[in-house]
């Protein structure tokens, strides 16, 4: 079909939705708004060989889909829409494709806001590019396109799409090694940062990695979050390392960058994967795993930190203070083993029976396998 006839087709779709009472004039005004964007581009990644651009007017000749859906922002306010759009799934199958074909499709908006959504999303929801919402044009700042997966949270309805990228392959690596992130934040430079009004203190995840992990690795695309509350987050590693770890004040750990709409930050990360690397918060892991008594302490298993994280098969770990004075134990010596934390803050590994030993200011742990 063509374009224009398609517009048509559009306005008598928005005409039945909206049922408004100058039909003729709401027409002409649907249809100036719907050119009014219809040129904007799209960039498309990882489709063909080359990145491509299409126009909202392409996208608007595929067949398309109206849903409903309603979700909740991070604030407790509710997004509706009555979106208009095609599925992703019907432009992909232009170029022999299907949404299952990807690990993850990222989608990327003119305010540097962006998502990766991943397979489990993929294989199971309808994602619509919506054009139109509630039989109208989309309104200035959710323009040309907006996202929607229904029955996903509002955080993947991503207004001002420009750009997507389909990738397949990286998912998060077993660990190698983890760092606790309260012992490693005392030995970087922090730097005060403005929250809510809040003089808060703020490292560098540049530092961060620069320090614990391997910076320079560019095979490593996706850096990998998860929170206290079960939230997952996949980052690029350029947005996540031009970002900062909020130490100080609520929601700790939280990932923040000036530079990334508020929707991208992350609150009580319990574990960042880098590479394979894991950063770990003990503090968020004491809200989230079973307590139980480890030395003198309240603390959370050994083993409890090992499933959370996913390590690469051991035969011993290494467990190495801020002093470097390092405890080998076999997987059979820590069995019994317990993390915890002073009132000071103080990260402390508590082997238990048999092997009895202590480390203090706990910051790493290595698989050795
Ligand atoms: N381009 C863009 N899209 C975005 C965001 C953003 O900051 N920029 N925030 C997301 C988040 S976190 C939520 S909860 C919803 C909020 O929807 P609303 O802006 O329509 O209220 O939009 C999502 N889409
Ligand atoms: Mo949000």
């Amino acid at each position: 079909m063509k374009a224009c006839l398609k517009i048509i087709f559009l306005l008598i779709t928005a005409l039945l939705l909206t049922g408004c009472s100058d039909p003729v004039r709401q027409q002409t005004e649907l249809r100036a708004e719907l050119e009014s964007y219809a040129d904007e581009k799209i960039v498309i990644s990882g489709l063909q060989d080359k990145d491509f651009e299409i126009s909202v007017a392409e996208l608007m000749e595929f067949d398309t889909v109206t849903k409903s859906a309603a979700s909740n922002t991070a604030d407790g306010q509710q997004v509706k829409v009555k979106i208009t759009g095609p599925l992703l799934n019907t432009f992909l199958q232009k170029y022999g494709k299907s949404q299952r074909d990807f690990s993850v499709v990222r989608f990327s908006a003119r305010d540097k806001y962006s998502i990766a959504v991943v397979s489990d999303i993929l294989a199971n929801r309808d994602i619509i590019l919506g054009f139109m919402d509630k039989g109208k044009a989309l309104i200035g700042e959710d323009r040309p396109v907006r996202v929607v997966i229904p029955e996903e949270r509002a955080m993947y309805w991503v207004r001002m799409l420009n750009r997507i990228d389909f990738e397949t392959g990286e998912s998060a690596r077993l660990a190698e090694k983890i760092i606790f992130l309260e012992t490693a934040s005392e030995y970087l430079p922090q730097e005060d940062y403005e929250y809510y009004e809040r003089p808060d203190k703020v490292i560098k995840t540049r530092d961060l990695i620069g320090k614990y992990a391997d910076i320079n690795d560019t095979a490593i695309k996706n850096v990998f979050m998860v929170a206290a509350d079960g939230l997952k987050k996949n980052e690029t590693r350029a947005n996540f390392l031009d970002g900062y770890l909020k130490i100080t004040g609520s929601d700790i750990p939280k990932f923040l960058s000036p530079d990334l709409p508020q929707g991208m930050h992350v609150r009580d990360l319990l574990s960042i994967s880098y590479g394979t690397t894991a950063f770990f918060s003990a503090a968020q892991a004491l809200n989230v795993f079973p307590l139980l008594s480890v030395g003198e302490e309240m603390g959370f298993a050994f083993t409890d930190l090992l499933k959370q994280i996913g390590t690469t098969k051991a035969v011993s770990y290494r467990f190495t203070p801020t002093d470097g004075q390092s405890v080998l134990l076999s997987i059979s010596e820590t069995a019994n083993a317990g993390i915890c934390m002073g009132s000071d803050g103080a990260v402390s590994f508590v082997s238990g029976s048999p092997a009895n030993k202590t480390v203090n200011k706990l910051l790493s742990i290595e698989v050795i396998e």
